[in-house]
């Protein structure tokens, strides 16, 4: 009786060692398939695009975006321009085959807006604003945001098919439909 208690016990045991490794094993799997679905939504997409001169202008540049963690950063990079302050956009064709960038249209809009500064009250989406060009008619403009993506399909926050446009003048962030900036003087096309 006693011997047959000690068996009993002993596959108890093991039974309840081999449950703690099938058990271990499962929750290895799981948190596996779990980095793995992780490292697919954390996936890096990159987009490089370079502008072509507007309007007459020697405006040359490239732009990047990178989206990354549900947020794209982009930075541009300009030369050729007037020195001081210049408006960017997104506007709503990638489209820049007109002389003066007019085929890229207006800014874009999906959200059907009122134009203006990002975080104050109404703006497009397409809203980036103003950046500085030094004496040499160098500048540079950056930021990240998670109102844009790269290619998701949402009409709302995809970039893909639109334009980026730089402009002779200042977006002084109030008049209507753009901002009153004057001249289109660089565009390029978001695209692949
Ligand atoms: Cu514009
Ligand atoms: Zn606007």
């Amino acid at each position: 009786m006693l011997i047959l208690c000690v068996i009993l016990y002993g596959i108890r045991k093991t039974d309840t060692i081999m449950k703690k490794i099938l058990f271990s094993a499962a929750v290895l799997i799981a948190v596996a398939i779990g980095c793995k679905t992780n490292s697919k939504s954390n996936e890096t997409k990159k987009l490089e695009i370079a502008f072509e001169p507007k309007s007459n202008s020697n405006v040359a540049g490239t732009a990047t975006f990178i989206e990354k963690n549900g947020k794209v950063t982009f930075v541009a990079k300009l030369s050729g321009l007037k020195p001081g302050v210049h408006a960017i956009h997104i506007h709503e064709k990638s489209d820049c085959s007109a002389a003066d960038g007019s085929s890229a249209g207006g800014h874009w809009n999906p959200t059907f807006k009122k134009h203006g500064k990002w975080g104050v009250g109404e703006y497009h989406k397409g809203d980036i604003g103003n950046f500085t060009a030094d004496a040499n008619g160098n500048g540079t403009i950056s930021l990240t945001t998670d109102e844009w993506n790269i290619g998701s399909g949402d009409p709302t926050k995809d970039i893909l098919g639109k334009g980026l446009i730089v402009h002779q003048g200042t977006d002084d962030f109030v008049s209507q439909p753009s901002g009153d900036a004057g001249a289109r003087v660089a565009c390029s096309a978001i695209i692949k």
